[in-house]
């Protein structure tokens, strides 16, 4: 019995086999604890201008705890399927401060900001063409920062330091400002804002017939 094929070696000699292998597999490989990763997470409904709950002013987040790392996911996924390179909590309706990003080009280089605050931008601005989820079709150039160093707390609540430039420091200003409850278009002329408004709310109407 023992030493038939099915049955292997003896009992001993299994264990020193299979020891190691059940030791590694306790530590999950970072990209299956990646949040980023984590299976088909609930999309969220992302609000659209003129919709008044955008100019709500977020709320900081106490604790980096499980109801907040169950948003991160869900956020993730609703920006990634809206082909978005950034995604404010306040956008889906959740006034808290917090924002994912990605702006990598293969689209796996998820950032996380919980509470960000700008400790610097550079005096020097630029011009950029900008868009939104929460605006969508619409695009205009703003004047932002070509610099930023922003302290935030990641997805594992720990502080961090990112010094940003070119697309990603643009991105973080325009996140930031929907914490504000601010919306890139507020930085238009009132009568591009206002043609803006009415093109989305005709659009919104068409939807819905
Ligand atoms: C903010 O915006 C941003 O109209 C993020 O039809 C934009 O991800 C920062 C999008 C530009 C820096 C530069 C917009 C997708 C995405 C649309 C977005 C649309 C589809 C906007
Ligand atoms: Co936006």
């Amino acid at each position: 019995m023992r030493s038939s094929p099915v049955y292997g070696n003896d009992i001993a000699t299994c264990r020193l086999r299979a020891a190691p292998k059940v030791a590694k597999i306790t530590t999950l490989p970072a990209i299956l604890r990646c949040p980023a990763a984590m299976n088909n997470p609930e999309l969220l409904t992302i609000l659209r201008y003129p919709d008044p709950r955008l100019h709500k002013v977020a709320q900081p987040i106490a604790h980096v705890d499980d109801r907040v790392r169950a948003i991160i996911p869900r956020m993730l996924a609703t920006m990634y399927d809206a082909n978005g390179i950034g995604l404010a909590a306040t956008q889906v309706d959740i006034h808290e401060r917090l924002i994912v990003i990605d702006v990598s080009e293969e689209r796996d280089q998820p950032l996380v900001l919980i509470n960000p605050e700008l400790e610097w931008a550079s005096e020097e601005t630029r011009k950029g063409e900008e868009g939104c989820l929460s605006v969508p079709g619409i695009y205009d150039g703003v004047d932002r920062a070509v610099a930023v160093r922003v302290r935030a707390l990641d997805g594992d609540g720990k502080s961090r330091v990112i010094e940003a430039e070119g697309l990603l420091a643009v991105c973080i200003q325009h996140e930031m400002d929907h914490l504000m409850g601010k919306v890139f278009v507020e930085y238009l002329s009132p009568l591009k804002r206002n043609r803006i408004k009415t093109k989305l709310q005709k659009a919104e109407r068409a939807a819905h017939a």
